[in-house]
């Protein structure tokens, strides 16, 4: 008697318990690798901050939580993942790095610190370096200036592997405040036909440190498990700058970077 009751005791107690690991199951399965969490920082004075979780699923999948704020609103905004996954040593780049001295740390000289594109963070399809200035697949900010983006990317091995190697740029910076990309600052340097607000980064954030099973920064809709990515409703309707046409100009300083990095 005594012994059943306790028996039922015991299953009543464990009740809770099962039903919170149920819960939590999905959550560690996502967790069964590694998660990062990285801060976003201002480059070129933007006032562009955010935060991002990196958390890989297994051996092949990368998980993406974007919340950004104090981004040019109603613009598309360019990111990526950029460094290397074969032990190559790059870091986010300050205003030091303005080479050229022009008061803008464009693309290019920054890329001789946080290396090339290596994932494009865009919103459906493909997500290779060459979708870099895929910009109708880029999320754009909101009105008031913020962005946030989940999706869930398939990555090589190597990506899992070297995640903390990686850096998250975002791209687009607005100086004169007039909420869109204009030339006050001059042609980009990718392609004298886009502005260099369109192209020179905003923000820069490297891996601060582990935080394996840690909850998602920013409030993010959780759980889809899907690859298809989340696309943001309408996000391309104000952009209609022609980004794309960088697309190659980006690859050219791209290749030219690798061959550096390789070089040197
Ligand atoms: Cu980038």
């Amino acid at each position: 008697m005594t012994v059943q009751r306790t028996t039922r005791l015991a299953a009543l107690v464990a009740l809770p318990a099962a039903l919170t690991l149920a819960v939590a199951a999905p959550s560690l399965a996502a967790g069964s690798g590694k998660a990062y969490q990285i801060d976003l920082e201002q480059l070129n004075d933007s006032g562009a901050s955010g935060t991002v979780m990196l958390s890989a699923q297994g051996t092949n999948k990368l998980n993406v939580k974007i919340e950004a704020e104090g981004l040019t609103p109603g613009q598309p905004h360019a990111q990526h993942l950029h460094g290397s996954t074969e032990g190559i040593d790059f870091h986010c780049p300050d205003a030091s790095d303005d080479t050229d001295g022009d008061g803008i740390l464009n693309n290019t000289e920054a890329t001789k610190d946080y290396g090339d594109i290596n994932i494009s963070l865009t919103t459906s399809g493909d997500t290779t370096p060459d979708s870099g200035l895929a910009v109708d697949r880029m999320p754009a900010a909101d009105a008031q200036g913020k962005l946030s983006y989940e999706r869930t990317l398939a990555v090589s091995p190597d990506v899992i592997e070297h995640l903390k190697d990686l850096h998250v740029v975002q791209h687009g910076i607005d100086p004169n405040g007039n909420k869109k990309y204009d030339f006050g600052k001059g042609k980009s340097e990718l392609d004298p036909k886009l502005p260099q607000e369109a192209t020179a980064p905003t923000n820069c954030g490297m891996v601060m440190g582990a935080a394996v099973g840690s909850v998602p920064v920013g409030g993010v809709e959780t759980g889809s498990g899907s690859t298809d990515g989340m696309e943001a409703p309408g996000m391309f309707a104000a952009g209609g700058l022609t980004l794309v046409a960088a697309a190659g100009a980006l690859t050219v300083a791209r290749q030219r970077a690798r061959r550096s990095a390789q070089n040197g």
